[in-house]
């Protein structure tokens, strides 16, 4: 799931990009329609940096119809393949942007936008842009305001993965097995595995239908959530050593500081679904992770989760600058370590509901 944090400094769009809210909501035959069209020939697939599986399975499973379609295909992304995704069928797709002195601007017939609620958060491949014919705009934030020329956002749909499905079945686009992998991985990440309560019945519709190709579900499942590297394991060793309690064990906390990070070679894809360890606790109503960024240096970036609809954590990280979703958002902070720490728990503390004190009933009156 994505959780916009308080935006860095937006990556200047390219001249030759549109990225102005299209003026209304574009339907699955007119983006199709460009799909099939043969004088659009080149296409650069971009979603997020600091890509989810979500992000990369949607670019890979859009990016593999359109090779099928024949056409001419760019995936580029600002942190390029998760090491943890490289299973995912064409994973050798994915790609930094070319960025550097002399690198020539890239021209594209094209841009296809996934997964990205804003469009600065498509990062650095921004910059590597000379001109676009037009930008499609494929998404399930509810906060996407639909930058580009044609977009289509489904704001009830728990995955952009979920909504490509839709979109291929409907344009009768063919979902061989490698593109279904991706669409699988692509929902599963964003619904938990199938758990969160954005999960739908049409989402294991969809999930059933994309394990009818003939795709190895089980084997995807535990790539994704039974196989880590062992330096995750340690991360987890350090943080439980931070572990902080809040509102009468209401509120579970922990920190990953930037000498840990160096000293154990954390990676940003090892801290991935840490937070569900404290979330999981059952005196806890939020959890929260903090972690002191190398860059840029002097900010917290927080990650808060809610097991309850009682608590809106999108409205506490609000209060700091960043936003997300109602049971799970993000900040960053500017400040230490320690005052950080200090001003999200209090505030937090006051978003609980207040606890009544259970006591016994009054005696009844005595009978006469
Ligand atoms: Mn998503």
């Amino acid at each position: 799931m994505t959780i916009v944090e308080s935006l860095p400094t937006p990556a200047p769009a390219a001249s030759g990009v549109n990225l102005a809210p299209a003026s209304s909501a574009a339907t699955f035959a007119e983006i199709g329609a460009v799909l099939r069209d043969p004088a659009r020939r080149r296409f650069l697939v971009l979603s997020h940096l600091r890509p989810d599986g979500d992000a990369l399975g949607c670019q890979l499973a859009f990016g593999l119809v359109l090779r099928a379609l024949g056409k001419e295909v760019t995936i580029w992304n600002e942190d390029g393949m998760l090491d943890k995704l490289r299973f995912l069928p064409g994973a050798e797709l994915v790609n930094a942007p070319p960025l550097g002195q002399g690198e020539m601007l890239h021209d594209f017939d094209v841009l296809v936008a996934l997964d990205t609620a804003a469009h600065p958060r498509l990062g650095t491949p921004l910059q590597a842009i000379g001109r676009i014919g037009l930008t499609i705009n494929l998404d399930h934030h509810i906060s996407n305001p639909g930058y580009g020329d044609l977009a289509y956002i489904d704001g009830s749909s728990p995955a952009t993965g979920q909504v490509l499905y839709d979109f291929f079945h409907d344009q009768k686009f063919p979902i061989p097995a490698d593109v279904a992998a991706n669409l699988f991985v692509a929902i599963s990440t964003d619904t938990g595995s199938f758990q969160y309560p954005n999960t739908t019945a049409h989402t294991y519709e969809v999930a059933a239908a994309l394990i009818r190709t003939g795709i190895d579900h089980a084997e995807l499942s535990r790539l994704l959530y039974g196989s880590y590297p062992r330096r995750r394991l340690l991360l987890l060793q350090e943080l439980l050593h931070t572990l902080q309690w809040g509102s009468d064990g209401r509120v579970a906390a922990f920190a990953l500081t930037l000498e840990a990070t160096v000293r154990l070679g954390v990676t940003p894809e090892d801290n991935e679904g840490l937070i569900d360890y404290i979330r999981a606790i059952d005196t806890v109503l939020v959890a929260v992770f903090f972690e002191e960024m190398a860059t840029p240096a002097g900010l917290i970036r927080l990650s808060m989760r809610s097991n309850t609809p009682a608590v809106d954590v999108s409205a506490i990280c609000q209060q700091f600058g960043g936003g997300g979703h109602r049971l799970a958002a993000g900040a960053r902070v500017r400040g230490t370590l320690a005052e950080v720490e200090k001003r999200v728990l209090a505030t937090i503390h006051e978003a609980l509901p207040v606890v009544v004190p259970t006591t016994s009933p009054a005696p009844a009156a005595p009978a006469h």
